[in-house]
């Protein structure tokens, strides 16, 4: 089913001219109310009047999330506070959180898109979803919970954590569809299995899954685990949160909202634009936010894009599933490693769990990358004396993959922190230079 048909499949003409004139409205809007933005465009000597196609955005500058930081909390915002009706954050590993402000406008856009994004991956008025992701300044509980409620579904609002009252919840209330993080999914599943409980034998059919890069890997797991339909979807806070991008049944990348986003991809480090089909860092100008508009918003994940037509019948842009974030990309003597590379290998190597840790240190110019892997339990079990043919591998698959060299250590099952949200994989100990 789609959602809304007039806006999902409208033709690609139609959509340009939409999105033309919306970004026009934009960049008018923010260079009136948003000082910032006014400071930046003259300091490159443009101005609003001169977009005058699609392609002339890539005139205007670029914002980053210092520029989010600089302007901590509310210097982005383009109406005063009195008309926003809702704040969220996100909250980052250093520093001061991303904010973003919501006016009433704003909040009926984004369970309008959550709503398109749901129905794709099959969820209907039927079904019973059950959100496991935090409810509070995070936007990945309320944000699932409008657009899931628009479409009419029975909501639990069970919030993360407290797994086992979770599968307790999905038993009494019959629960159809899961909201979490993959990671979070993968743990219940386990959790589940260790109380008895055959998770795959739950009437759950849908897992709505985002918010932290997964691999195929994950998804072929979380599909046998839960005997459901795993399907992605991708936000960010700094654009209004899930809704930005999802996931049809089709499976083959995400659909993008093109008619409230204008996406670009860029190479992250030239800043040049990437054509359709090249990797590269997504770009997104937020085209109708009217609290916290964005231009030309660098996310730092790293993606690529398709306009090929989608049996599904929609007419947007796909954009591949996140394999990674730019900050998050090691550079381990001088090879750029990315975690997913290394959770593509491990995914495909009997005997392990999907858990696993990176460590990097130094030791003297030298740095290391040390791979803790978590062994599966069966495997544990009964082939203790497999291990180290085990570990050899994993260590010979990374090298071919990463083209440098990897410690493996197999650690024991269960011993690697779980999280109810997004996971930590990367531990860097390097000194800052
Ligand atoms: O994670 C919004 C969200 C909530 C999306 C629930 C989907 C579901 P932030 O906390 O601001 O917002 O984190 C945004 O998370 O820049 C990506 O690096 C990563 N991310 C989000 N969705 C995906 C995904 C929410 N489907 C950051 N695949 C983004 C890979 C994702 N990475």
């Amino acid at each position: 089913m789609i959602w809304n048909a007039e806006a999902e499949c409208m033709e690609r003409e139609a959509l340009q001219r939409l999105q033309l004139q919306r970004l026009k409205e934009t960049l008018q809007r923010v260079y009136k109310k948003v000082p910032h933005y006014r400071r930046r465009f003259d300091e490159a000597g443009v101005h609003p009047d001169d977009l005058k196609s699609i392609e002339d955005i890539g005139r205007f500058p670029f914002t980053t999330k210092h520029d989010l930081r600089d302007n901590y909390p509310f210097g982005l915002f383009a109406v005063p506070k009195k008309e926003l009706v809702r704040l969220h954050a996100s909250s980052g590993t250093t520093g001061k959180p991303v904010v973003g402000g919501y006016t009433k406008k704003d909040l009926e856009n984004w369970s309008e898109m959550v709503a398109r994004v749901v129905t794709m991956a099959g969820v209907t008025g039927e079904d019973t979803a059950q959100i496991a992701f935090n409810y509070g300044l995070f936007t990945g509980g309320f944000g699932l919970h409008y657009g899931l409620e628009k479409v009419g579904c029975t909501i639990v609002p069970a919030s993360g954590g407290n797994t086992q009252k979770q599968l307790m919840l999905m038993q009494d209330f019959e629960t159809t569809v899961l909201v979490c993080t993959p990671s979070y999914a993968l743990h219940m599943a386990e959790e589940a299995r260790t109380m008895g409980l055959d998770p795959a034998a739950l009437p759950l059919r849908i897992g709505l899954f985002g918010s932290e890069p997964w691999s195929e890997g994950v998804r072929r797991q979380l599909e046998k685990d839960w005997s459901l339909r795993a399907s992605d979807n991708y936000g960010l806070t700094e654009l209004m949160g899930p809704g930005v991008a999802g996931e049809c049944i089709v499976g083959d990348g995400l659909h993008i909202q093109e008619d409230h986003f204008f996406v670009e991809v860029i190479d992250p480090d030239t800043g040049e634009p990437k054509g359709y089909g090249e990797e590269g860092e997504l770009v997104f100008t937020t085209l109708t936010k009217e609290g916290f508009p964005v231009i030309r918003y660098r996310t730092k994940d790293i993606s690529m894009l398709t306009a090929d037509a989608c049996s599904c019948g929609r007419s947007t842009v796909r954009m591949r599933r996140v394999t990674g974030r730019t900050d998050d990309m090691l550079i381990i003597r001088g090879v750029n490693v990315f975690p997913s590379q290394i959770e593509s290998v491990l995914m495909e190597t009997e005997g392990v769990a999907p858990y696993y840790q990176l460590v990097v240190d130094r030791q003297g110019y030298m740095d290391t990358l040390e791979v803790h892997v978590e062994l599966a339990e069966e495997y544990f079990q009964d082939r203790y004396r497999e291990l180290e043919s085990l570990t050899k591998t994993i260590h010979q698959q990374l090298k071919s993959v990463l083209s440098i060299t990897a410690k493996v250590r197999l650690v024991e099952p269960r011993s690697l922190e779980r999280t109810t949200g997004k996971s930590k994989r990367i531990i860097d100990n390097r000194p800052k230079d």
